[in-house]
């Protein structure tokens, strides 16, 4: 078994609300939600952070971000506006090293961050 959290829900070890799933990427809902809407998209491939990406993972970044446009749409909230977030590091406050994009939506979404 992998030491990955989220490597695990993709292997299916670990239970998961799917939102989409394709052969690249994986979308659930966050099992602590910050909105209405708060679903994370992940490469099924692990890549530890946005910041670990290359240019041979060009492919893979286009199917998360569109991954997360599908999301939003499917869930109702693309046309009232989202919010994309990817968290890198310590004073990022990534706290899952296995690079994942967070969709916020369903309500009035404050700025800037803490
Ligand atoms: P970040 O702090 O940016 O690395 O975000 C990690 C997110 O992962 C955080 O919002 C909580 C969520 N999370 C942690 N463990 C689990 C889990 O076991 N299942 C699900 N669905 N989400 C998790």
């Amino acid at each position: 078994m992998s030491d990955c959290l989220f490597c695990q829900i993709v292997a299916g070890e670990l239970p998961s609300d799917k939102v989409i799933e394709t052969d690249d990427v994986l979308a659930f809902r966050d099992i602590r939600p910050q909105a209405p809407v708060h679903v994370l998209v992940i490469p099924k491939r692990h890549i530890p952070s946005a910041h670990a990406l290359t240019e041979a993972d060009q492919e893979v970044l286009v199917h998360l971000h569109l991954a997360a446009q599908q999301v939003a749409e499917k869930l109702g909230i693309a046309e009232q506006g989202y919010r994309l977030v990817t968290n890198i590091g310590f004073h990022g406050q990534q706290t899952v090293p296995h690079l994942h994009y967070h969709v916020l939506g369903g309500r009035q979404l404050q700025w800037p961050p803490g």
